[in-house]
């Protein structure tokens, strides 16, 4: 749907996003000539909102100016979300020994894979949104040189987009490893420019430790394996970050932490996520959700967000990231799987 961006965009009747709750007329007619120094404009920030009225946020930043230029309109979004406030200011912990996660299933009965990832933006440049081909490809080629030093477990190869086999980036994206191709609400934000230029994806011989560049943020580094073991996912990408940190100064704010494209993602930028089967909650969605929602938790399909379960087979994750530590974001999600495989157990 294309829209004059001149003027108030209309919304659905059905449309449930905070891009409209929190958008009046007069917010827009207040920051529609507001320009960040990199270019970035009000009808850029809510274009994908305006034109994927199924949007849940709709809206996303184009650098780190964007989050005080419009602050009236990302703010209350932001609070919403998080349930973050005015006073409150982002806390870190990327200590693995805070955290207490033991396998909440040893006899792989209901998890099938874990899988934590943290979104990173490299300081002093804008976010994808707004970036330009030459920035972009500027940071892929000084990432993946960073990368490549990486040793031990951590060591891998990067693998452009560009260039790759058809083949070879469908299997990855099949198998959860890399990022889809042609998602409308990226397209619609700006962040498939040049498609697929500077894109490419890092990954170890296990694909247990993997980095993708330049999707929705420049960075997303991810730790993931077969099973439940939480505390070794977590462990592998912790040590990769403060490794990755040597090298890469990333876009960071004191009160809203690590600054991402999405607002769902500032602060920690981490989804803590496990798939699993729980065929029995599955046939009674509000008993599932009355237990994810009590440990706000997010539910998601099997091949990510906006996709469907399969089979009886989920993602579920954190869905807080600002406002509590990565430590916290991880607790989230193993207290709900515990409480989740208890329910399930007791269904059978
Ligand atoms: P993101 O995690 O970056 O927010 P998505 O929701 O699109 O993005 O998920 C990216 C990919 O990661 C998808 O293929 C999804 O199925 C996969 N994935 C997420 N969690 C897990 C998990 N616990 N195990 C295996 N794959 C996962
Ligand atoms: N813009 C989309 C996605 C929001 C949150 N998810 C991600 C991947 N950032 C929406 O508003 O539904």
């Amino acid at each position: 749907m294309a829209w004059d961006s001149s003027s108030f965009p209309e919304f659905n009747s059905d449309c449930s996003s905070l891009l409209r709750r929190y958008l009046s007329k007069q917010l827009f007619e207040q920051l529609q000539n507001k320009v960040t120094a990199s270019g970035f404009t009000l009808a850029q920030a809510i274009n994908s909102g305006v034109v994927n009225q199924d949007s849940n946020i709709g809206v996303y930043a184009g650098d780190a100016e964007s989050y005080r230029l419009f602050d009236t309109l990302f703010e209350p979004i932001i609070f919403d979300y998080h349930g973050f406030s005015a006073n409150d200011i982002h806390r870190s912990d990327l200590n693995q020994e805070h955290l207490s996660a033991p396998n909440p299933d040893p006899a792989g009965q209901f998890i099938l894979s874990t899988r934590i990832r943290v979104g990173r933006n490299v300081a002093d440049l804008p976010l994808g949104p707004a970036i330009t081909r030459e920035q972009r490809n500027l940071i892929e080629s000084q990432v993946a040189a960073s990368l490549r030093d990486l040793s031990g477990e951590l060591a891998g190869t990067y693998y452009p987009l560009l260039g790759m086999d058809e083949t070879v980036r469908n299997q990855l994206v099949a198998d959860h490893f890399l990022f889809k191709a042609g998602d409308r609400f990226l397209d619609a934000a700006g962040l498939n420019r040049d498609w697929p230029e500077g894109r490419g994806i890092f990954h170890n011989r296990e694909k247990t430790f993997l980095v993708w560049v330049n999707e929705e943020d420049q960075l997303r580094i991810i730790s993931m394996q077969q099973g439940g073991d939480i505390e070794a996912v977590f462990s592998r990408l912790m040590t990769a970050v403060k490794e990755i940190e040597k090298s890469v100064a990333f876009m960071f704010d004191s009160r809203l932490g690590y600054l991402t494209s999405c607002p769902t993602n500032l602060g920690t930028a981490m989804r803590a996520s496990v798939h699993i089967r729980l065929p029995q909650l599955a046939t009674d969605m509000t008993a599932f959700k009355k237990i994810t929602d009590a440990h706000q938790l997010q539910i998601r399909g099997i091949d990510g967000e906006h996709s469907e379960s399969v089979s009886g087979i989920f993602d579920i994750s954190n869905r807080r990231r600002l406002g509590v530590t990565e430590v916290e974001c991880v607790q989230d999600m193993y207290n709900g799987v515990v409480a989740l495989i208890k329910r399930e157990k007791q269904l059978e």
